[in-house]
């Protein structure tokens, strides 16, 4: 793979033989073939497991394999033959493995057994379950207060443990219930349920199939959502518009062969043409767009007057809003012209169902939730909202993250909810509002967050402003992981350490009363059951659930709720989830209908629950006023095509054309002249942050410079290499999303290794 240049262009589709080639060679790589192939045919089928890749919805419809090049990657990931056993723990210290890049930790394979961190030696060391339980019980059973500790949650958690997880956190007593959708769609949740009333997308696969245009706005389905171009190659063929808003090329964007297509994999094929029309706007433009789109639609006379009378509040402010809006303003933000953005509001204009897609591109800014709800204003003008083939579409990233927060993981959970689940097990839940990501990391700096607990993900490694949340953590009397894999955080650790090692999505999960399965909720509000399939990694492994009730039972001595007993048979749970949380009525009989069941979707009968009853039209200025020094550039945080998250499986970016490295910087020829640097050149990137009057900066270094097609003062590099550079007073307004595709930064030639 490593003899080909290390930046090159990538010309063909997206997909195609490549996709089949990198799939085979990740299977290889984890020593699966056998195992993974039979693996991957029961991955989102109606009787299998739910893909751990991404939220992306299944086509049930037909019960063939669903091929997806990033879905096998994270299947091989988990099904893997590697192990970390004592005797891996025994042979490095902690010192000694955190040398090591996050490649190299995932490498190694499935934890195996419980693991505790002893400081004399600086190793793990093995330690039993009922001990591990009741050293987490003692510790949680010493604080002052139950806020002095944070539970987290990752977005792979199934329902069953997340519902299980809250429960126990709530009846322990605190709302400190921090979670990755904090660093992800919050904004999304925050601006739609003003907005219109549910903090969830209204679309379902179907409308993917009868929209005229789809506009995809700072997503990246060819790497993070790959089934998602199926649907849109479909879409493309039949003559739906598809309208990309991306600062960068991407080539899945652009053109597509799907492996399972015959017609598509002939030699020299080009595929299916994707968008039909594509704009580069500059980072953190889309306020813009989204407004100028919205002011030519006003202007043209071309909004739906019926629809914005029965259903909508505030619309005459809001057309009085765009109609003042300035053309010059509207190009210098968004970094388009205004012949580009009228050519795209007449798409918009002419097509009579729209659907509008975005993702991290529109979620990881300041000004994120005026952005969603600028889309959402868009919507609104031409009644796109609870009509067949439109609607809002936020593509959720971690494939339960949409079902944690039904299932209320959730550090601002409402009355409404704690009152159903208090009176479902007889206990007072606590009311005041818990720690989100960022609170989380600032009471463990602070000594006010004293246990850290994270079912699932890779905190020390996956939050903004690496240095400080390292020391946060480090801060910490206990830190304990629920995890399938090494990572950073189990190296970074508190002064007491734990990890525990659970079962994955693909394995079986044997309890009192048998093969048990779990429960998702995907983009699309869809809920199914998975079941894993193949031989647990490890005798010694426990589920989710078991491990949230085995620690409930031993915190909790006087709990009501009888935790053992409901892990022996998840359909317990399933009837608990169905009296406490709303949709899930007869739980355990609708989920077993083919393909699971539609959690109902107030907008699409147009009914918007917001304080009026109706949906909101909203005013947000463009307020260009940053306080940023003309001579910053902005950097954005994107993922290559090789990693999930913090977890990298190789080094190749194939898309984008990069081979073999991470430390890469995207940029413009435009600013390479500007700035001096040559294309290759090796820099240091230095985030600068304006705290009350006070100049912090950050930097990472040895960055190699790729000139890209990218605008003028718009970097790129990939996330988490650059997380050291966001600083933790950087978020969304409102949604607390750390900023990281806008952070402020300059360039330096690197200081010579
Ligand atoms: N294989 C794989 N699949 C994944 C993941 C993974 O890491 N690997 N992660 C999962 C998770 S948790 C999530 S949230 C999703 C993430 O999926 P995406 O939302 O696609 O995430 P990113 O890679 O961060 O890419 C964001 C895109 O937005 C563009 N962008 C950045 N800033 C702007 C902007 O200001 N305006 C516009 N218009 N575009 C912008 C970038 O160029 C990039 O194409 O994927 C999920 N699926
Ligand atoms: N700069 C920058 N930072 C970002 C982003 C960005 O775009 N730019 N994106 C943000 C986004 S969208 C997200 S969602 C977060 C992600 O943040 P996290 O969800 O915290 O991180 P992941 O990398 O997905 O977590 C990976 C780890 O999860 C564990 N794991 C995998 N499968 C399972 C399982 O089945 N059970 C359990 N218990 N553990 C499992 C493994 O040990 C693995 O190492 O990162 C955010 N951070
Ligand atoms: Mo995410």
């Amino acid at each position: 793979m490593s003899q080909r240049k290390p930046i090159d262009v990538y010309l063909k589709p997206a997909g195609g033989w490549d996709a089949l080639k990198s799939s085979w060679h990740a299977l290889h790589e984890q020593q699966v073939v056998m195992k993974g192939a039979s693996t991957l045919l029961r991955t989102n089928q109606p009787a299998g497991f739910d893909c751990p890749g991404c939220a992306w919805p299944d086509r049930n419809k037909h019960s063939t394999f669903e091929f997806c090049e990033n879905g096998v990657k994270a299947v091989a990931n988990e099904a893997t033959s590697k192990r970390v056993t004592r005797e891996f723990f025994a042979a490095h210290t902690v010192a000694e493995l955190a040398q090591h890049d996050d490649h190299f930790l995932e490498a190694q394979g499935r934890l195996t057994e419980p693991m505790q961190y002893d400081a004399d030696s600086d190793r793990y060391v093995p330690i039993g379950w009922d001990a591990a339980f009741a050293t987490i019980a003692t510790a949680l059973n010493a604080l002052a207060s139950p806020d002095e500790a944070i539970f987290y949650t990752s977005g792979r958690a199934s329902n069953e443990a997340a519902f299980l997880y809250q429960l126990f956190v709530r009846e322990y007593g605190t709302n400190n219930l921090p979670d990755c959708s904090n660093m992800c769609h919050e904004p999304s949740g925050v601006a739609l349920t003003e907005q219109f009333g549910s903090g969830k997308g209204s679309v379902l696969l179907e409308d993917f199939e009868l929209a005229e245009a789809i506009f995809i706005f700072g997503q990246n389905p060819g790497t993070n959502h790959p089934r998602m171009l199926g649907e849109l190659r479909e879409a493309a063929k039949r003559g739906c518009r598809i309208v990309a808003f991306n600062p960068l090329r991407e080539r899945g964007l652009e053109r597509f062969a799907n492996p399972q297509v015959p017609a598509d994999m002939l030699p020299g094929g080009q595929g299916v043409r994707i968008a039909s029309d594509y704009f580069q706007p500059r980072i953190g433009g889309d306020l813009a767009v989204a407004m100028a789109l919205a002011k030519v639609v006003v202007e043209r006379d071309a909004v739906d007057r019926e629809f914005i009378a029965a259903h909508t509040r505030g619309f005459d402010a809001f057309a009085a809003s765009v109609r003042a809006a300035r053309w010059d303003e509207l190009e210098r933000e968004s970094g388009l012209t205004r012949a580009q953005l009228e050519h795209a509001a007449q798409i918009y204009i002419d097509s009579n169902a729209s659907i509008l897609c975005w993702g991290m591109g529109i979620t990881q800014h300041h000004r994120s939730v005026a952005t969603i709800q600028m889309l959402g204003n868009l919507l609104l003008l031409r009644g796109n909202v609870g009509k067949p083939g439109a609607g809002p579409c936020p593509v959720r990233g971690h494939s339960n993250v949409q079902g944690d927060r039904t299932m209320g993981i959730y550090e601002k959970p409402t009355d409404a909810f704690l009152d159903s689940l208090g009176a479902e097990f007889g206990f007072a839940p606590p009311r005041a509002h818990g720690f989100d990501t960022l609170d989380a990391i600032a009471a463990m700096r602070d000594g006010r967050g004293k246990v850290f607990f994270a079912l699932g993900g890779n905190f020390a490694t996956a939050t903004p402003d690496t240095a400080q949340t390292q020391a946060a953590l480090r801060n910490c009397e206990l830190t304990v992981h629920v995890s399938t894999k090494l990572n950073r955080s189990h190296l970074v650790h508190g002064r007491s350490a734990l990890i525990l090692p659970c079962l994955g999505r693909t394995e079986i999960d044997l309890q009192a009363a048998g093969p048990q399965a779990v429960t998702v909720e995907d983009s699309m509000s869809m809920v199914h059951l998975s079941a894993g399939m193949n031989a647990p990694a490890s005798e010694m492994l426990l589920s989710e659930p078991a491990i949230v009730a085995r620690l409930a039972a031993a915190t909790l001595p006087r709990s009501r709720t009888p935790w053992l007993a409901l892990v022996e048979d998840y359909d317990r749970i399933r009837d608990r989830i169905a009296r406490v949380v709303d949709g899930f009525e007869g739980f355990n009989q609708r989920v077993r209908t083919a393909g699971g069941f539609h959690l109902h979707h107030p907008n699409r009968e147009r009914a918007f629950p917001t304080r009026d009853a109706a949906a909101q039209f909203f005013v947000h200025p463009l307020a260009a006023a940053t306080g940023m020094d003309a001579a910053l550039l902005t950097l954005m945080t994107v993922r290559s095509h090789d990693q999930y998250n913090t977890t990298v499986y190789g080094f190749d970016d194939r898309y984008r054309g990069v081979h073999g490295l991470r430390r890469v910087c995207f940029i413009s020829r435009e600013d390479l002249q500007r700035h001096g640097f040559a294309d290759g050149e090796l820099v240091d990137i230095v985030s600068v942050w304006n705290e009350g009057g006070r100049v912090q900066e950050r930097e990472v270094h040895g960055f190699r410079l790729v000139e890209y097609d990218i605008p003028a003062g718009c970097l790129a590099a990939y996330f988490p290499e650059t997380n050291p550079l966001v600083p933790l007073e950087s978020y969304a307004e409102r949604a607390r999303t750390p900023a990281s595709k806008s952070i402020p930064v300059r360039l330096r030639k690197a200081a010579a290794p």
